[in-house]
C-alpha cells in the first residue's frame, strides 16, 4: 500500500469541463496535479477503459498517478494506479486482491462508523464527505462538515481525503481540520482555466 497523497486530488468531469478525460488530465498535470481520479458515471466500461488508457499514457510519462472511480476491473485492465470505491462498489478487500499490494485503493465514507470500518480494510486512504453542499453528485449524502472530517482524522491512522463542495476559499480549512488531501471537481472546471486553477489550489494548500 502507498500512503502518500498530495494535498490536491483532482477528479475529472467531462460534463462540467466539456473536455475528454485525457485533455483534462493534460491540463491538470500542467497545473501541477500528481494524482488524478477519472470519474464518469455515464459511460460504458469500454469507453471508461479507453479513456483511462489514454489518461495513463499522458500521466505516467510525467510521474502522475491515475485512479479510476468505481471500477477496479477497469483500473486493472487499463494498468491504472488505483481505484476509488464508493459504499456500493466492490468491497475494498476484493479490490485489493484484484489490484495487488502496490496499487492504490481508496474508499468514500459518509459517517463516522463507515470511516472507522473503512480504516480497518486494506485501503490507502479514507475519503469523507460531502464536506460542504455539492451539486456534482446525484443524490449526495448529507453534508458532514469539517466536524466529521476532524473527528475521523483524529480517530484513524490512514490519510483522510475531504470531498464535496470544496471551493478554493474553503480548501485550506479542510486540511486544517486534519485531512491530508482535498478532492475537488467543480471548483476546478468553473473558472475557465483548469491548469491555473489547479496551481492556485496547490499554492494555497502547500503555502
Ligand atoms: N463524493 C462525495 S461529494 C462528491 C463525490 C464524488 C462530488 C464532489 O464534487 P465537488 O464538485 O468538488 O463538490
Ligand atoms: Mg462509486
Amino acid at each position: 500500500m502507498n500512503p502518500q497523497l498530495p494535498p490536491l486530488y483532482p477528479i475529472t468531469d467531462t460534463k462540467l469541463s466539456g473536455l475528454p478525460h485525457s485533455r483534462q488530465v493534460a491540463l491538470l498535470v500542467e497545473g501541477g496535479a500528481t494524482v488524478i481520479q477519472i470519474r464518469d458515471k455515464d459511460c460504458t466500461a469500454d469507453e471508461l477503459y479507453r479513456a483511462t488508457v489514454a489518461c495513463v499514457a499522458i500521466a505516467r510519462a510525467q510521474g502522475v498517478r491515475i485512479i479510476v472511480n468505481d471500477r477496479a476491473d477497469v483500473a486493472l485492465a487499463a494498468d491504472a494506479d488505483g481505484v476509488h470505491l464508493g459504499q456500493d462498489d466492490l468491497p475494498a478487500g476484493e479490490a485489493r486482491t484484484l489490484l495487488g499490494p502496490s496499487r492504490i485503493v481508496g474508499v468514500s465514507t459518509h459517517t463516522l462508523q463507515q470511516a472507522i470500518e473503512a480504516s480497518s480494510l486494506p485501503v490507502d486512504y479514507v475519503a469523507v464527505g460531502p464536506a460542504f453542499p455539492t451539486s456534482t453528485k446525484v443524490n449526495p449524502d448529507p453534508v458532514v462538515g469539517l466536524t466529521l472530517i476532524a473527528e475521523v482524522s483524529r480517530r484513524i491512522d490512514k490519510p483522510v481525503v475531504g470531498i464535496g463542495g470544496i471551493a478554493l476559499e474553503r480548501a485550506r480549512a479542510v486540511l486544517n481540520a486534519g485531512a491530508a488531501s482535498v478532492a475537488v471537481i467543480s471548483a476546478l472546471y468553473t473558472s475557465g482555466d483548469i491548469s491555473l486553477r489547479t496551481t492556485e489550489f496547490l499554492n494555497l494548500l502547500t503555502g
